[in-house]
């Protein structure tokens, strides 16, 4: 009985012996190539040896009577057995998670983590071999770089995880619109990127459509739904460039470009490289900006619509770079609101209002100068303080000042920037919603921010002696400030007939090109001047 035991023993040992070659060679097929596929060899050898060796003594077993050593050793075979099966078990399994953990850290680093898509590292890598190939067989490839239009909006006035959200929502409808050897990447922020294999230009002006289009529908982030568009730059090998960094260069131009001109897609010509000013050349050249004094500023008045009076002066910024020429605010505010340079320049229009304020007291004139501010100045703890010192500095009374804002600005998620604007409401500044109706904002908000005056945005006042639904919505804008107890500035009046039609809608205030344009501080003087309202005591 006890020998039948032992020999059953033995049995198994040999059988797990025996199976845990199987894992030996599974690993030592995977070192292969690392230089330790010799040790699972030889140790693949051994356990040979000792089934070998196990079966030697079961033969003696079998013919001979059971010792006391027998069984002893018979033990230890059976312990020596289970311990290789249990090392080699346990290796292949750490190797084949250590494997796992490679590829993952692999993916991590040519992946992005919000949206999955392949980032910049494994574009370069992509396209580098797209462009051997395109090399190779003498075919053409396409490039695309890609960006949202309104998404630092959506960023700054929603919040990081709406923009976030949107981000991921966006990768579904980028992939579908692609064909299946395209490659899209997210180089960063709201920046794309497509390598379009063997894509003649009329085929990459295609898909630039398609996925225009596509980006048409709406996206719903949380209790938003967001209307964002797209801007597309192509380039083309071998046209545009040789290697990769040359080509995505190149669309960038392009996207710029596009941009610019509202134009969806733009493909890049040389004569673009001449006319068009890069982000990184307004970005390097803004920084001295200040310091160079390149920047000025216009100031339009806006005026009391019944009496004719100027009431107020809106100040715009003017950039002029010698190699740049003049650059629009509608480029280098969102590069300044970007890089953070923005908080400097706006205390810059500050000052030089303060300044102006100061000097134009002389002409017995209490007008308010309204000042342009983004939703990052509004989220600058400082901002007060340094307003404050200005005032000071200038000795002159904050009821001077006015800033606008827009209404996409205010509705940050956090109390904030709110409480910010009450501070400054505090202090005795006013406040305006500037281009109402134009940004996602909800009517709860007029209620819950105390401003005194609301800035209808110039594209309802266009067309609303034409346009029958842009005259409602300029009447009712109206008649909501009014019973909100605030003010009315119609913006972009070009017309007699609109500024007529205004008045009897009773519009309180109004500014435009009909009226004036906005004009530098001494062309201002003037104006106001010729009409009798700065008082000329020089
Ligand atoms: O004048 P106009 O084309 O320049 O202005 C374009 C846009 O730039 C407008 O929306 C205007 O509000 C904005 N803008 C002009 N100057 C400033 C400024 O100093 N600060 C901010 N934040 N916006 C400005
Ligand atoms: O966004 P904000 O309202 O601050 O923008 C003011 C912009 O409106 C400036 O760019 C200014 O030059 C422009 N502007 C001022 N009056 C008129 C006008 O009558 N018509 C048009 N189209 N633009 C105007
Ligand atoms: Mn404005």
């Amino acid at each position: 009985m006890l020998k039948i035991t032992m020999i059953s023993i033995i049995v198994i040992g040999i059988i797990l012996l025996i199976a845990s070659l199987k894992p030996i060679r599974t690993i030592y097929k995977e070192q292969n190539s690392s230089g330790h596929d010799i040790a699972w060899k030889g140790l693949g050898v051994l356990v040979i040896l000792f089934i070998l060796g196990y079966i030697l003594f079961l033969l003696t077993l079998l013919d001979s009577e059971l010792s006391t050593i027998d069984i002893v050793v018979s033990f230890i075979l059976f312990s020596g057995s289970c311990f290789v099966v249990a090392v080699t078990r346990l290796s292949l399994i750490s190797i084949k998670e250590i494997k796992k953990m490679g590829l993952l850290e692999r993916h991590h680093a040519l992946h992005d983590a919000l949206t999955n898509l392949p980032n910049r590292v494994l574009l370069d890598e992509t396209m580098s071999n797209a462009i051997s190939s395109a090399k190779r067989k003498n075919t053409p490839l396409a490039v695309m770089l890609m960006d949202l239009n309104n998404f630092k909006e959506v960023n700054d006035t929603l919040g990081h995880h709406c923009g976030d959200r949107l981000l991921q929502l966006i990768v579904p409808v980028l992939t579908k619109s692609i064909r299946e050897n395209d490659m899209v990447a997210r180089l960063g922020g709201d920046e794309f990127a497509v390598t379009l294999p063997e894509a003649s230009l009329s085929d990459a002006k295609d898909i630039a459509a398609r996925i225009i289009k596509a980006m048409e529908q709406p996206f719903q982030v949380e209790q938003y739904k967001l209307n964002l568009g797209i801007s597309i730059g192509i380039s083309q090998y071998p046209e545009d460039g040789l290697d990769s960094d040359v080509l995505l260069q190149k669309a960038d131009v392009a996207m710029y470009v596009a941009k610019r001109n509202s134009l969806g897609f733009s493909v890049y010509d040389l004569s673009q490289d001449k006319n068009s000013l890069s982000r990184l050349a307004v970005h390097g050249r803004l920084r001295d900006a200040i310091t160079n004094n390149e920047l000025s500023l216009h100031y339009q008045p806006i005026i009391n619509l019944s009496t004719g009076k100027v009431h107020a002066f809106e100040v715009l910024t003017r950039w002029y770079n010698e190699e740049l020429g003049q650059v629009s605010p509608d480029e280098f505010i969102p590069i300044a609101e970007q890089s953070g340079m923005i908080k400097q320049l706006s205390l810059w229009v500050v000052d030089t209002v303060c300044l102006q304020l100061k000097r134009w007291q002389k002409y017995n004139q209490d007008v308010v100068i309204s000042i342009n501010f983004s939703a990052k100045d509004i989220q600058d703890d400082h901002l007060i303080s340094n307003i404050q010192t200005i005032l000071l500095k200038y000795e002159l009374p904050p009821s001077r000042l006015s800033i606008e804002i827009t209404e996409n600005s205010m509705m940050l998620e956090s109390d904030h920037p709110q409480q910010m604007l009450a501070e400054l409401n505090a202090l005795g500044i006013s406040l305006s919603i500037d281009d109402f109706g134009t940004g996602f904002s909800s009517l709860a908000y007029l209620k819950k921010l105390k401003t005194q005056s609301i800035k209808i945005d110039r594209s309802f006042v266009k067309d609303m002696i034409t346009d029958d639904s842009d005259e409602v919505i300029v009447r009712s804008i109206i008649d909501i400030a009014h019973n909100l107890g605030q003010t009315v500035v119609a913006e972009g009046i070009e017309n007699q007939a609109c500024l007529d039609r205004l008045k009897e809608l009773k519009c309180g205030y109004g500014q435009g090109y009909f009226i004036c344009q906005p004009l530098p501080h001494n062309e201002i003087v003037s104006w106001m001047q010729e009409r009798g309202e700065f008082e000329c005591d020089e």
